[in-house]
């Protein structure tokens, strides 16, 4: 059972690269307005692209694009060749619909497959599906995904976590799927109700929202399994499974054989050195229905240079870190949330769970409140200097004050979908 392709060299990857982008850009160029206008607009033609560095030269694309050709982006085949469409759930603005023809659908879930071959699963594996179905691509690509593997699917969905407990045990479960939130969420159901020696759980995957090193470390000792696997994918490229990590869980890779990834400077959008922290671009290589074109994700990672010790020849990038729109300015300084959970992973006696608040104060200055919870095993005897800690780890770290509240371990939501951890009050903010 081999998804993963074998025998691919550095070379070999660009000549499919180039293939694929020479593809990609005729049938874009030929088949959408949208991006035929754009190439006009930078006096470029199809018959230009006769190497990969030409990339650089190529226009982006962003959210607009695809909010303003509402219900159908950058389509680029007839509506006879559409045969399923996702949308992403959009909290900003419209959503964004993405159309996917029979052949996207095979080659997603080939793509899927080799996720599940790359966290060493086999066909003797049942695998419990908790994201959401519908027009989310979660639901529809794991199990897609699954089938094509060989593995046998159970499909409950964001059920509550009473139906996953007992599908858990009665299925023999052997790998659990779901957002990180979820994870965790199952993860303390599991231990609540003493279940951990009642399950056959070995692998969790998990994925579609930015998650700490404390929550993959709190959801591994809680259930006990041997593997956490972080998934990536968004919506625009098929959806999860564009990457996964390997057992060595040194970076996620990424089948750059189906798309290309770029990293680029989000202010000066010019590439950065592989190995340097930026924006992730992606570039679809077979994709017929909506292909991107140099499409800015906003997710900020980095390529890992280098092979990988498992011997896969597909090259990685590193966990996703944040997002380049989700900074926030508090008192002049920028702050990503994943600076937050970074310090707060660094120090015991704090849950995984926090959320930051920016309020706005009568003098006019504003206020920033974390809230953070308490270890699961710590009493509240501690909590001042607990709170104390947290503030001057904050103001060491990232160079700002902050007001910490020690929450109960437990008190903060947990939720099946993917977590809000800003909460911005500010000059009418949400
Ligand atoms: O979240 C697809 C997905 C579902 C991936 C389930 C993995 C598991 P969207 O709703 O379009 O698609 O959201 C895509 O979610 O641009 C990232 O900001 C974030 N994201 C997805 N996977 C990860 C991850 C799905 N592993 C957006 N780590 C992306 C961090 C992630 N962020």
């Amino acid at each position: 059972m081999t998804f993963i392709p074998q025998n691919l060299t550095e070379e070999k990857i660009q000549e499919i690269q180039l293939k694929g982008l020479q593809w990609t850009v005729s049938h874009a160029y030929h088949n959408s307005p949208l991006y035929r206008d754009k190439f006009d607009k930078v006096g470029l033609k199809p018959e230009d692209v006769a190497s990969l560095s030409i990339l650089n030269d190529l226009p982006f694309t962003d959210k607009e694009d695809l909010q303003e050709g509402y219900p159908f982006p950058v389509l680029a085949v007839p509506f006879e060749k559409i045969v399923r469409i996702h949308a992403s759930s959009g909290t900003t603005g419209k959503r964004k619909v993405l159309s996917y023809t029979a052949r996207d659908i095979d080659v997603w879930a080939d793509m899927f497959a080799r996720c599940y071959e790359l966290a060493g699963l086999t066909r003797e594996d049942r695998v419990q599906l908790a994201v959401g179905y519908g027009l989310w691509t979660a639901g529809v690509g794991f199990q897609a995904g699954c089938e094509r593997f060989g593995a046998m699917a159970v499909p409950v969905g964001p059920a509550n976590a009473e139906m996953h407990c007992e599908m858990l045990v009665d299925m023999g479960t052997t790998v659990f799927c779901s957002t990180a939130s979820m994870a965790l969420l199952m993860a303390e159901e599991i231990n609540r109700r003493n279940l951990k020696d009642k399950i056959k759980l070995k692998k969790i995957i998990l994925g579609a929202e930015r998650h700490s090193d404390a929550m993959r470390k709190r959801i591994r000792e809680l259930t006990g399994v041997e593997h956490v696997f972080d998934i990536y994918g968004l919506t625009e490229l098929y959806g999860p499974g564009t990457g996964l990590d390997c057992t060595f869980h040194n970076g996620i890779h990424y089948w750059a054989d189906l798309f290309i990834f770029e990293i680029i400077d989000p202010d000066t959008l010019k590439p950065v050195p592989d190995g340097t922290e930026g924006e992730l671009v992606v570039t679809t290589l077979r994709k017929e229905a909506s292909p991107l074109i140099r499409y800015r994700t906003h997710d900020i990672t980095r390529i890992i240079e280098g092979e990988c010790d498992c011997g896969v020849p597909l090259p990685r990038h590193d966990r996703i870190t944040g997002r380049s729109d989700d900074m926030f300015i508090y008192r002049a300084v920028n702050i990503y949330p994943s600076q937050i959970d970074h310090v707060l992973s660094r120090i015991d006696g704090i849950g995984s769970e926090y959320q930051i608040h920016l309020e706005p104060r009568e003098d006019g200055r504003d206020r920033m409140v974390v809230k953070v919870e308490r270890g699961v095993n710590t009493g509240t005897g501690d909590d001042l200097a607990l709170a104390e800690k947290v503030a001057g780890e904050i103001r060491k770290k990232i160079l700002v004050r902050s007001s910490v509240e020690i929450l109960d371990y437990g008190s903060l939501p947990r939720t099946e979908r993917k977590s809000k951890r800003v909460f911005d009050k500010r000059n009418g903010k949400a």
